[in-house]
C-alpha cells in the first residue's frame, strides 16, 4: 500500500474499506441500472463504466463537497464518489420527479452543483473546458479547491482537450485533468484515432506534467491523485493523471463489442479493480459484508425511485428558454 505507508495498519484498512465501498456502490448501482434498462423498465440510454471503477474511488477521495468535478456520458460513477445520493441518481434514472434533474435528463446530464458536480456531458470533451472554468473560479478565490476534468481517451482527439490544457498551464489553474483510458472511443482502438498513442506527451506539449497509472489498482489511483490534488491545493500547476483501464460492457448498452474479440473482455475481467483490492488487503469477512450493504442499499434506491411519480404534461415548459414573440 503505497499511499499508506507512512499510516498506522488501522488507517490503512480503514482507507481500503472507505475505497472499496466507493467501488461496489458503484459496482451495484451500474449492474442494477443495466438490468433495468434491458428489461424495459429503464428508458433512456446507459453507458456503464463497471471495470473502471477504482479511477473513480481513488481521485474523488482526494475531494471534498468544495472542490469542483465534469464528467462525461460514461459518469455514474464520477457522481457516486463525490457523494451523489443513489436514490436521486436513480430516479433520474427512471426519469422521476425526485431524481437530480427533476426527471428530464436521464444518465448524461447528472448534475449536483451543491456538491460541486458541476454535470455530465453527452458532448465528448466539452466537460474539459468547465472544468476549467471551475478552476478559475478556485483561484480568484483562493481558497485551495480544486477542479477535476473527467474524460477518456477519445477526447484526447479533441481541440477543445489542448485548448484547455494550454489556458490552464498558462494561468496556472487547479485543475487535475484525469484521462479514463479504457483504450476504445466508441468501437474504435486508440491506436486507430490518435496519432501517439502515449497520452501523457499531450500533457507535455502544453508544459503540463502527467503521469500513468494502473487506473484497475484504486490504491495508485489514490496515492497519485492525492499527490498531485495536494499540489494543486497549494498553489501547483495544472496536473494530467493518465489512469490505464478496462471498459468490460460495450460502449453503450445493448453494443454487443463485435469489434473486440471475446477473450479480450475476459482478460479484462481477470483484471477487476475490486477483487485486486481484496486480495492486496486479505480482509474478506470486511469487505464481503461491505458489498452485502452496498447491494441493500442500491435495491432500496431502486424501489423508492421505482415509486415515484414522473413529470406530467403540465411541467413539459418549465425550464425551456421561451422568447416572447412580439407580433
Ligand atoms: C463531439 C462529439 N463527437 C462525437 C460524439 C459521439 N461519441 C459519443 S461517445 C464517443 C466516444 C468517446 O470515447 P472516450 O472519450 O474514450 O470515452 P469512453 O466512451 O471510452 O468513456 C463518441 C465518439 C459525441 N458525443 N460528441
Amino acid at each position: 500500500m503505497t499511499s499508506t505507508s507512512t499510516a498506522s495498519r488501522p488507517a490503512a484498512a480503514g482507507l481500503a474499506r472507505e475505497l472499496y465501498r466507493t467501488m461496489a456502490r458503484i459496482r451495484h448501482f451500474e449492474t442494477a441500472a443495466s438490468r433495468l434498462l434491458a428489461s424495459g423498465e429503464l428508458p433512456g440510454f446507459l453507458h456503464l463504466s463497471i471495470g473502471q471503477e477504482a479511477v473513480a474511488a481513488g481521485v474523488c477521495r482526494t475531494l471534498t463537497d468544495e472542490d469542483y468535478l465534469t464528467t462525461t456520458h460514461r459518469g455514474h460513477g464520477h457522481c457516486i464518489a463525490k457523494g451523489a445520493r443513489l436514490d436521486l441518481m436513480m430516479a433520474e434514472l427512471f426519469g422521476r420527479t425526485p431524481g437530480y434533474c427533476g426527471g428530464r435528463s436521464g444518465s448524461m446530464h447528472l448534475a449536483d452543483p451543491g456538491l460541486g458536480i458541476l454535470g455530465a456531458n453527452a458532448i465528448v470533451a466539452a466537460g474539459i473546458p468547465i472544468a476549467v472554468g471551475g478552476g478559475l473560479a478556485a483561484a480568484t478565490r483562493g481558497r485551495g479547491q480544486v477542479a477535476v476534468a473527467f474524460f477518456g481517451d477519445g477526447a484526447v482527439a479533441e481541440g477543445v482537450f489542448h485548448e484547455s490544457l494550454n489556458i490552464a498551464a498558462l494561468w496556472r489553474l487547479p485543475v487535475l485533468f484525469v484521462c479514463e483510458d479504457n483504450r476504445f472511443a466508441e468501437m474504435t482502438p486508440t491506436e486507430l484515432h490518435l496519432s501517439n498513442p502515449d497520452i501523457t506527451a499531450y500533457a507535455a506539449a502544453h508544459q503540463v506534467e502527467a503521469e500513468s497509472v494502473d487506473g484497475n489498482d484504486v490504491l495508485a489511483v489514490f496515492d497519485a491523485a492525492d499527490r498531485a490534488v495536494r499540489r494543486l491545493r497549494a498553489g501547483g500547476p495544472p496536473f494530467l493523471l493518465h489512469c490505464r483501464t478496462d471498459r468490460w460492457h460495450g460502449h453503450f448498452e445493448g453494443d454487443a463489442q463485435t469489434y473486440r474479440p471475446p477473450e479480450e473482455v475476459d482478460a479484462c475481467r481477470e483484471r477487476d479493480p475490486l477483487r485486486i483490492l481484496a486480495e492486496r488487503t486479505g480482509d474478506d469477512a470486511g469487505l464481503a459484508a461491505i458489498d452485502a450493504e452496498c447491494a441493500r442499499e442500491v435495491e432500496h434506491a431502486v424501489e423508492w425511485a421505482r415509486a415515484q411519480a414522473a413529470p406530467g404534461p403540465e411541467a413539459v415548459r418549465a425550464h425551456v428558454y421561451q422568447r416572447e414573440v412580439v407580433r
